[in-house]
């Protein structure tokens, strides 16, 4: 059982206070390493959507929150990253128990948050607007940042905390309202946030928090008249009608929606560092990462050494639970999740892909009641293949190959890598570095990592092209997407305008 925290008795949070589903319903939340009950949360309802996206707009049109001064909220948002060092072992298990992912992940999980709060909160504090030279002695010009209004902040469950840290610390750094529903398979750590927020003194209705189905309280959370700005992170078809429902009220709209990101070997690489990370690109969280790199675009002359010792080393990761210190990787999040994964696998090699090693999930008998699945290699993948055009989602690689020498081969690993609907992040493997530079730039992609895989730091770019998403929605550059700008103009000698002609008659 959860031993997570102890938790409120009801768990959706609207208005400043903690309350039960209206309809009385719950969810039980499983473990995904064994299937064992992690806790009961409540099962929100339309109505508690509605009743908690109506007390974000009453805290940000008459509450205190929006116009509270940006150091007061900086300062906020620093107790919380104290909050998260004090508790941080409390939170890594409530996440690992919710995700089945390994401790070790869910700590580094927790200090990433952590460094999202501390970010956020720095820029809370340091920008404040500008002025804009008007020419004129008697008008000044400024444009000031405001608040966009009521955020819906909708998460998944692959980082669940991290995502929804993404989206909270730039809302309310901001000065934002909002109602947050994260993933309804893993919301633990969703429900310890707010109420650390609400206990270091976030008023009342700035923090709403609903739990459940997506299918049945996005309607609300993304079409309501009174939320401004709906941000999601999932993926890609969800994203689509997300858009749609959000467009008749022309709200903002944030949306990360995975991507099929290419890491591409050429054959001056240092071999053994690529692909070494090649294996953590894919493999690490069971594959479960919007920017896993799974797609391996690799240079002919060097296929089959690549090929050969990654499948060698696919074959000897060991899975297992989240307290399993030995584990170097975790389950997939469900039953159903499983399930697309093998079918994605299936389809891969009607196709004529070639399975190298997994396809399945362990023999292990102890593995027997989670939701695992081997690292699977699936070589000699061409591009009208599905499975080089779908997310899996899973901890599955493709390999496809490019040939040629100098400018040709370039452009082949530019074309297959840029051959897919999305565009959220990629890699490139070389010692040449004028190569590695002409890649970077030509990879249609929001982050590249030239000889390296997965790093990120906090104030660069994260933000999808083409299908992978709208705006840089992680806001992990700045607070863009969670704030409006306003130009004010101020005439300090009025005078009339002098346009139309005044007649006697009117004067
Ligand atoms: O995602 P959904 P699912 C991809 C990955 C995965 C696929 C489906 O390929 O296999 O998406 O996963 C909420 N209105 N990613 O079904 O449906 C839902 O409750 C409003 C990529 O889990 O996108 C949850 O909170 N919200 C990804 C969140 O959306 C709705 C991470 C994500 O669920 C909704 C996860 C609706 N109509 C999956 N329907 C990434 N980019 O990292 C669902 N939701």
């Amino acid at each position: 059982m959860i031993g997570v925290t102890s938790l409120p008795d009801h768990t959706l949070l609207i208005d400043g206070s903690w309350r039960p589903a209206s309809d009385g319903g719950t969810r039980t939340i499983a473990c995904p390493a064994d299937g064992s009950p992690v806790g009961t949360v409540a099962e929100a309802t339309p109505e508690d959507a509605t009743a908690a996206v109506l007390a974000a707009r009453r805290a940000f049109d008459e509450g205190p929150w929006p116009l509270t001064p940006a150091p007061e909220r900086a300062a906020l948002l620093r107790r919380l990253a104290d909050r998260l060092v004090a508790e941080k072992e409390t939170v890594a298990r409530a996440e690992s128990l919710d995700t089945g992912k390994r401790m070790v992940e869910s700590r580094i999980d927790v200090d990433d948050i952590e460094a999202v709060f501390r970010h956020f909160a720095d820029l809370a504090s340091a920008d404040a607007g500008r002025v804009v030279d008007t020419g004129m002695p008697d008008v000044s010009s400024r444009v000031v940042h405001e608040p966009v209004g009521v955020c819906s902040l909708i998460t998944p469950w692959n980082f669940p905390l991290l995502q929804t840290s993404w989206k909270v610390a730039p809302a309310l750094a901001a000065g934002n309202t909002f109602v947050l529903k994260p993933s309804e398979l893993t919301p633990h750590t969703s429900i310890w946030l707010v109420r650390a927020l609400e206990e270091e003194g976030l008023p009342p209705g700035v923090a709403n928090l609903v739990l459940g189905a997506g299918s049945v309280l996005g309607p609300v959370l993304t079409g309501h008249q009174a939320v401004d700005l709906v941000s999601f992170t999932g993926g890609v078809v969800t994203g689509r009608a997300i858009m749609a429902a959000a467009a008749p009220t022309v709200k903002r709209v944030a949306l990360e929606l995975g991507g099929k990101n290419p890491n591409v070997i050429f054959e001056d690489a240092d071999l053994p560092a690529a692909i070494d990370n090649a294996l953590t690109a894919v493999f690490l969280d069971s594959g479960q990462v919007c920017s896993a790199g799974t797609r391996l675009v690799v240079q002919e002359s060097i296929r089959d050494e690549v090929v050969e010792t990654l499948v060698a080393r696919a074959e000897g990761i060991r899975l297992g639970g989240p307290f399993d210190e030995h584990a170097e990787a975790g389950p997939l999040i469900s039953e159903a999740h499983r399930e697309k994964v093998a079918t994605y696998v299936r389809e891969a090699i009607e196709d004529g892909a070639v399975l190298r090693c997994g396809g399945g999930p362990p023999e292990d008998p102890e593995l027997a009641d989670g939701w695992f699945y081997r690292p699977t290699v699936l070589d000699r993948c061409t591009q009208d293949m599905r499975c080089v055009h779908d997310e899996s989602f899973g901890p599955v690689l493709t390999v496809e190959t490019f040939s040629g020498t100098g400018d040709e081969a370039e452009d082949a690993a530019v074309a297959i890598a840029n051959d897919t609907i999305y565009g959220l992040a990629g890699a490139v493997w070389t010692q040449n570095a004028g190569r590695a530079e002409r890649v970077a730039r030509r990879l249609r992609h929001g982050t590249i990592w030239i000889n390296d895989y997965h790093p990120y730091v906090p104030g660069a770019e994260w933000g999808g092209y083409k299908q992978s998403g709208v705006g840089r929605e992680l806001g992990l550059a700045g607070l863009a997407e969670y704030r409006e700008s306003k130009h004010i103009w101020h005439n300090t000698r009025p005078a009339p305008a002098g346009w139309f002609e005044v007649r006697e008659e009117q004067a």
